[in-house]
């Protein structure tokens, strides 16, 4: 029996990590939570079922080719087992269409320290995507007498967990930024809701996002959960799409931070970083105009990075100037070709989630 997990920030030196998978990856139906995220001129309204195979084949073959770059740089890597996720998904609160897929494992899985745990997404669609997982947190579980293997409490998502008619056809994109600057989304508070990929964490302190899929009682629920470690609620407003921090907000070492020049963390916000010489630099300008075919999420993948130490970092392979920018700030980049991966979910860091880096919970913010 040996120690197996333990994480405790996004840039210590990655040991063991998970990537994802696309097999059986589907468009979901719209249901609550998610028809108020795909942007309205996006070729995704309206369109669900299975992914075309080629684009599977084609991300699949990117996803593996990252595990082998990772390997070469002495990182262990793990493989969820696919799911099918073309059924429908029925609880006794809800019933939907199909599920979505295990790609992004950093929307599902949060290690803090020796624990890792399943989030509790908002998404009906991905209700069950933590299973993807299990084989793997029980093998964790059987060979690490201190791993603490969790489940956040599910979420029942019944109709009462979100707001109905938030969204609208004619809300523009103004109207939007105005909802996110009044921290208005489509969740309502009558139970905790989180993305695992919305909380960000520095050791002692957890920076999570507020937005589109995690509320307010999920924070009040970490500092419950967490009494050693200081939760601090973020949001960015510049962001019609709150989704996520990691194209957003990016821990490259102890004390640098890249930040979505469009999505600004608030003056107020900031203190805690500058008081503690943190720098906040803005993040490249991505080198693309348009996300990928088929793909929610928006060209500041570029900077959805996964840092490997201090030092070094891994950086899609046609983000020049985002790879620039990085070599400027001292790291050693290495390019990873992976933009046929994220229509099913995200870039570099949300592909992965973290089975154990060195070091320990420092206090960054003391
Ligand atoms: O900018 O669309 C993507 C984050 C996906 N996990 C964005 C956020």
């Amino acid at each position: 029996m040996t120690k197996i997990v333990s994480s405790w920030n996004d840039f210590d030196p990655l040991k063991h990590v998970i990537v994802g998978r696309a097999d059986f990856s589907v468009i979901p139906p719209e249901e609550p939570a998610t028809s108020e995220k795909v942007p309205i001129d996006s070729e995704m309204r309206g369109m669900w079922g299975p992914r075309p195979t080629a684009t599977v084949e084609a991300a699949n073959e990117q996803l593996d080719n990252y595990v082998k770059i990772l390997e070469g740089l002495g990182v262990k890597v793990d493989r969820p087992t696919p799911l099918q996720w073309n059924q429908a998904i029925t609880t006794p609160d809800f019933r939907t269409e199909s599920g979505m897929t295990q790609m992004p494992p950093r929307d599902i899985l949060l290690t803090i320290g020796n624990e890792i745990m399943s989030s509790a997404n908002s998404f009906r669609c991905r209700y069950f995507e933590y299973l993807a997982y299990w084989p793997l947190m029980n093998d964790y579980f059987d060979n690490d007498p201190e791993f603490k293997w969790t489940q956040a409490p599910r979420p029942r998502l019944t109709d009462k967990s979100y707001k109905h008619n938030y969204y609208d056809e004619q809300i523009s994109l103004e109207e939007r930024l105005e909802r996110t600057a009044a921290k208005d989304f489509v969740t309502t508070e009558v139970e905790p809701m989180w993305d695992a990929a919305d909380v960000m964490r520095v050791g002692k302190d957890l920076f999570i996002q507020h937005g589109l899929t995690t509320n307010r009682k999920a924070m009040e629920w970490f500092k419950r959960y967490y009494p050693d470690l200081r939760v601090h609620a973020v949001n960015f407003p510049g962001d019609p799409y709150p989704i996520h921090i990691d194209a957003t907000f990016v821990p490259l070492r102890p004390g640098l931070i890249i930040n979505n020049p469009h999505r600004r963390l608030p003056e107020e916000q900031r203190k805690i970083f500058e008081a503690n010489d943190w720098e906040i630099v803005d993040a490249a300008q991505p080198a693309h105009d348009t996300p990928p075919p088929l793909c929610y999420s928006s060209v500041w993948l570029s900077m959805n990075c996964l840092v490997i130490d201090h030092k070094t970092v891994c950086v899609e392979a046609s983000e020049v100037h985002q790879m620039e920018q990085m070599d400027k700030l001292g790291m050693n980049v290495i390019p990873v070709p992976f933009r046929d991966a994220y229509a099913f979910g995200g870039g570099l860091h949300c592909a992965t989630a973290d089975v154990y880096r060195e070091g320990t919970c420092e206090d960054y913010f003391p």
